[in-house]
């Protein structure tokens, strides 16, 4: 019996134990995901995967990546789990799968700080931990193999500068505009950097006001609620920047509601980042200026850093995808074709 059996039987023993020594009567005793599924490990590679959450669009993306390249037909056993956007419970994951002695932790951590101690516990554990989508902001980045990603900071760069350009053409280069931001969940790094990007191009432009940032969370709901009270706290309200698709869905009911309109006949502009497949549907209805990509579909940029690592190969530290940015100069209908999320 190898190793990795040995840990998962051990776990298996334990948790009857425990159980046992719970009092809860056997008959009622759920099977654990193992013993149903408990085969020779030894053919697979075990990954555990902590993913943030299914608060959005791009988020549900994500998953499916993971879950559609993570196959037992591959070689690959996933544990999956699912935190409801709470960092505790990704802590105890990542807890979990080293008592599991999985082969591989891959974390999209919700935000960037609080990760030392179980990266240093997964590190004793010898479990290589590779970060997808977000980052984490640690000492030693040592205590992670790789991070796989956009370029967040880029994106709200191409969204400020998208706006000078788009304001522009429309001679308004030297109006005074003004601009609320839904941010995304606090300390994220896709909140971060959309925030610190697009401030770039803001600080260049003395007539664009920042009036506030709020955060949205990053999803529909949220976004909904603070816009309604952006539209009641600001008379002019010329541009939103929403840090995700999600999110700008919330403004647009808002804005409505206000009796308003958003797009480009619309009175507000409305600036989104991630670029989803319902998102771009709504640029084509006139309801988004412009969208600026950010690709979920990291899962098999994963793969190829373990299959590396299965053979011994050096890899980068820092890997990032490729995107772009949609707006409603563009034939959209064509775009949707070929979108996969
Ligand atoms: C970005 C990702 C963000 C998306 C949101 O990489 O972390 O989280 O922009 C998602 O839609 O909720």
């Amino acid at each position: 019996m190898n190793r990795k059996m040995f840990g998962v039987l051990c776990l298996l023993l334990l948790s009857l134990m425990t159980k046992g020594c719970a009092g809860r009567p056997p008959e009622t005793e759920q099977p654990l995901r193992y013993e149903e599924e408990l085969g020779d490990f030894s053919e697979y590679i075990v990954v555990g995967f902590s993913q943030v959450g299914s608060e959005s669009d791009w988020r549900m993306a994500s998953t499916n990546s993971f879950k559609n390249t993570f196959t037992e037909e591959k070689g690959y056993y996933l544990l999956f789990e699912d935190a409801q956007q709470k960092q505790e419970n990704q802590l105890k994951s990542i807890r979990n799968f080293i008592l599991q002695e999985v082969d591989y932790i891959i974390l999209d951590p919700i935000v960037e700080t609080g990760w030392e101690a179980v990266l240093q516990e997964a590190r004793d554990a010898e479990i290589p931990v590779i970060l997808a989508d977000r980052s984490v902001k640690v000492e030693d980045e040592e205590l992670y193999t790789c991070w796989v990603g956009s370029d967040f900071e880029k994106e709200g760069r191409m969204a400020g500068e998208w706006l000078a350009s788009y304001l522009e053409k429309q001679n308004r280069s030297d109006e005074e505009i003004c601009i609320v931001t839904l941010q995304g969940t606090p300390g994220s790094t896709a909140q971060i950097g959309r925030t610190e990007g697009f401030a770039s191009v803001l600080e260049e432009h003395p007539n664009w006001e920042m009036l506030e940032y709020q955060s949205g969370d990053f999803t529909q709901a949220k976004g909904q609620e603070v816009m309604e009270r952006f539209l009641e706290s600001y008379e002019q309200i010329d541009v939103v920047v929403s840090e995700n698709d999600n999110m700008a869905f919330g403004a647009i009911d808002a804005i409505r509601g206000a009796g308003k309109t958003c797009g480009p006949d619309g009175d507000i502009i409305l600036l989104s980042f991630d670029a989803s497949r319902a998102a771009l549907n709504a640029m084509l209805e006139g309801k988004i200026n412009a969208d600026f990509e950010c690709n979920p579909i990291l899962a098999p940029k994963v793969e190829e850093v373990i299959q590396k690592l299965e053979a011994d190969e050096t890899i980068e530290k820092r890997q990032y995808t490729e995107e772009r940015y949609f707006d409603t100069s563009m034939n959209l209908k064509e775009i949707l074709k070929e979108r996969t999320y």
